[in-house]
């Protein structure tokens, strides 16, 4: 590789895409015009499950309000798997028959305006005949309970099992820990909220959709099923997108309906996300139900585990991803970055009258994490040591690397206690320590919490499949081109939403062709510009995208190569590429001077010149298909109030590694963005249903966010061993900083309150549940007095 202009990998460049962000020139869907577009609303259902008995469309609205009975030849969301026991739930653009959820949509009106398309809405009479609502696990899974979908015969979309030997641990352990633990549902809450424009496209024969989605060709690919329409027929445009977190990586009911109605009315139809919709028909992702025994010996050696997990998945599956994904991660992931020798675990995915599961940053492993923490904090307690001692003797160590876990996990590189050790030394264990006693002195609650984690990234074609998905990503393509000026043109079938992908794929380029980054053009979330990649999630976009553009700059840079050295009248051995051109050390030859012979003046390059130009579309996958880990260590200092429940984040470190890092400051911001949702998930946030399902929080003053006043000043510290099996050593890490905040924090809490015999096993860990907790010990032990 080259050196040059300072953009390559390992720059702490500021975004290429602030610029437009700041000065408000960025375009979401919301901004996009076109001439004769009309807004849509939808008519949802304001009952958890019910039967359609009639829909009744108002008077003189012919044309503007649509049901399921006018879109008999739009096919509903299917999701096959092939996982053994898994039930496949069709899941109709407009509800068909019964509603399932809160929300769930039964009618799309359309009008010049969203006020009047509203209206429209508010004028559709539908009658519901109430069914027995499924507000819950417990619920769904009684003996004689209503059923979501009544021909499958229960209420449970998988079940799986991993069956391990526990009966050695069992004699063995002298400790054994049995815990229940909860998570809450949560709504995703993107600044933009989902937003969809389709219309068709007379002179390319095309419909073409703009849609705020991390994954725009899998929704090509999704529309196309649904419509009927071959895939060429269907055009999808991911502009500005305003975060997606895994709400904008699955196809959406609402994407569907749109798109049938700008097709069948002629005329673009936009809908736009409102905070309440998401709130109510988006919330739906995190909640899980844990029932775990753990085995140690009196070192706090953990032998042993035995889970129950349930999820509480809503009514539908999603598509791609379906509803195996969750509690597949969730079984897999629960040992973490733990050494164990035996393992059992069951996980029941159970519908409820609730909006379908979503990924949500972080897959799983939030729950499983908190999970597995605070059982790592329990067993300590337990034994009398350290935490941070019992987990460092857990933990997989350096020198077992490249190390295969007991759920086949292949842990390719790192030093795990080592990151441990480095979030305590942060953290400054001894001075914490000082000052919790110093605190407690004076009738105050100061408390230390650990948590660690590995995060599966850019896991490809044999982890998917295992899966069972209906489709199974695998590599990635990128194009990279010289442009007749001279200028890099960088063309990614994947999405930036956020994360920052537009600069660093641009850094992967000039990591070849070291020009400078305002020089390189990405072009990205296209269908009708790029190649096909199913997109970004699972932490994926720079180990795949990063990868697909480096190995295509790498050819562009070798014929740049080729065709400046004859500009310069000596042999490609003889040049390098330095900032933005090819030099001999004598003379240079400009990326300009050569684009322009290449294009404009062949007769300057010789007779047998290389005729496949200087545009090159490349194909990645990584050496591996099981994935590439990052790893970390987060550590919290709380303050909690017992007089309110209240708690205070006093000092928050992250130490991680996520192999090489192509940009420092994204990945600064990565882990802001991340621990903020992850202080989301550990204190606040919680989507509450009544025990009719209907959901409580659906307002901003309902669900409650963490905003800048309720966060702390991260200190992040890194490690960066390069991965053995990706181009350049990357590994992927958009998720990881969302995993543990929620098992540090509530260790934390747990290790405040200790003195009052306190140890809580659900979050959020709102100052209710908090205070509640510390009434219900106070109880115990007057009642014990
Ligand atoms: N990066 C880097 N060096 C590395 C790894 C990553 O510089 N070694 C940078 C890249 O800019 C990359 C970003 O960090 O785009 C995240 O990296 P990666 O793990 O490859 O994740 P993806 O690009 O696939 O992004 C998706 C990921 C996921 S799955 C969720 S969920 C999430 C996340 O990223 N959603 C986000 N981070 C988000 N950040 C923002 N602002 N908005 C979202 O919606
Ligand atoms: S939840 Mo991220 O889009 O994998």
């Amino acid at each position: 590789m080259q050196s040059g202009t300072g953009a390559g990998i390992g720059a702490r460049a500021p975004r290429k895409e602030d610029a437009r962000h700041l000065k408000g020139r960025a375009q979401f869907v919301g901004d996009i015009k076109l001439a004769g577009g009309w807004e849509a609303a939808f008519v949802r259902s304001p009952l958890a499950h019910a039967r359609i008995t009639s829909i009744t469309k108002p008077e003189g609205a012919e044309g503007r309000v649509f049901t399921a009975a006018d879109m008999a030849d739009l096919k509903p969301i299917r999701c096959e798997s092939t996982l053994p026991s898994y039930k496949v739930s069709d899941y109709p653009a407009l509800a068909q028959g019964k509603v399932r959820y809160v929300g769930e949509c039964i009618a799309i009106c359309i009008a010049p305006t969203r006020a009047e398309a509203e209206d429209l809405a508010e004028a559709v009479l539908v009658d519901l005949d109430p069914l027995p609502p499924i507000p819950n696990v417990q619920t769904a899974l009684a003996e004689g309970a209503a059923l979501l979908h009544e021909d499958w015969g229960d209420n449970l979309f998988l079940t799986t099992r991993h069956d391990g030997d526990l009966a050695e641990p069992r004699a063995k352990a002298s400790v054994v820990i049995e815990r229940e633990y909860e998570t809450a549902r949560q709504a995703m809450n993107p600044m933009e909220g989902k937003g969809v424009l389709a219309h068709w496209d007379h002179k390319a024969d095309q419909l073409v959709v703009y849609t705020s989605t991390q994954v725009p060709h899998l929704i090509r690919t999704g529309l196309s099923e649904c419509l009927a329409l071959d895939q060429s027929e269907v055009r999808v445009i991911a502009p500005d997108v305003g975060g997606g977190f895994g709400y904008k990586c699955v196809l959406q009911p609402e994407e569907l309906s749109v798109a049938w109605v700008a097709r069948k009315v002629d005329r673009p139809i936009r809908w736009t996300e409102d905070r309440r919709e998401h709130l109510t028909a988006g919330a739906n992702t995190r909640q899980h139900s844990y029932k775990i025994t753990a085995y140690a010996d009196d070192e706090g050696r953990l032998l042993g585990l035995d889970a129950d997990i349930w999820v509480d998945i809503g009514a539908y599956s999603v598509w791609p991803f379906t509803a195996c994904l969750e509690a597949a991660q969730a079984g897999g992931n629960l040992p973490g970055p733990y050494d164990l020798g035996a393992y059992s675990c069951r996980t029941y995915s159970v519908a409820t009258n609730k909006p379908g599961f979503t990924p949500y940053r972080g897959v799983a492993r939030p729950g499983v994490c908190f999970a597995m923490e605070l059982t790592m904090d329990a067993i300590a307690r337990a034994v009398g040591r350290d935490p941070l001692e019992v987990r460092c003797l857990n933990l997989v160590q350096g020198g077992a690397m490249p190390y295969t876990n007991i759920t086949g996990k292949y842990y390719d590189s790192g030093d795990y206690p080592a990151a441990a050790r480095e979030a305590a030394r942060l953290i400054d264990v001894p001075a914490v320590r000082a000052r919790q006693k110093a605190a407690s002195a004076e009738g105050r609650y100061l408390g230390l919490g650990f948590a660690s984690f590995t995060e599966q990234s850019a896991h490809g074609t044999k982890v998917f499949a295992s899966w069972g998905l209906p489709l199974v990503p695998g590599y990635e393509q990128a194009s990279v081109k010289l442009t007749p000026s001279g200028t890099l043109e960088v063309r990614s079938g994947n999405h930036s939403f956020g994360q920052g992908l537009e600069t660093t794929i641009a850094q992967v380029a000039c990591e070849w062709l070291t020009t400078s980054l305002d020089q390189v053009k990405v072009t990205m979330g296209d269908t009708g510009l790029t190649p096909y990649s199913t997109g970004a999630y699972a932490s994926r976009g720079m180990v795949m995208a990063g990868g697909a553009v480096s190995k295509a700059a790498e050819e562009l840079a070798r014929r740049v190569r080729v065709h400046g050295a004859h500009l310069l009248q000596c042999a490609p051995e003889e040049v390098e590429i330095r900032e933005g051109a090819v030099t001999n050390g004598l003379a240079s030859a400009s990326f300009a001077e050569i684009a322009s012979a290449w294009y404009l003046h062949p007769d300057r390059l010789p007779d047998d010149v290389n005729t496949a130009g200087l545009e090159v579309t490349e194909g990645y996958k990584p050496d591996i298909d099981t994935g590439v880990f990052t790893y970390a260590t987060h550590a919290a200092l709380v303050e909690v109030d017992p007089a309110t429940g209240r708690t205070e984040i006093l000092d928050y470190v992250i130490f991680e590694d996520c192999g090489r890092r192509v940009n420092p400051l994204i990945l600064d911001g990565q882990s802001y963005g991340g621990a903020a949702q992850g202080i989301g998930t550990a204190l606040f946030e919680e989507a509450l249903y009544d025990a009719s399902a209907q959901p409580l929080t659906s307002t901003l003053a309902d669900y409650i966010l963490p905003g800048p006043a309720e966060l702390p000043h991260f200190r992040l510290g890194h490690a960066e061993t390069l991965s053995p099996h990706t181009r350049h050593g990357i590994k992927g890490v958009g998720e990881g900083a969302a995993i543990a905040p929620a098992g540090a924090i509530v260790n934390a809490i747990n290790d405040a309150l200790s003195p009052l015999g306190v140890e809580l096993t659900q979050i959020p860990a709102t100052p209710h549940r908090v205070l509640s907790a510390i009434l219900d010990a106070r109880t115990a032990q007057e009642a014990s007095a």
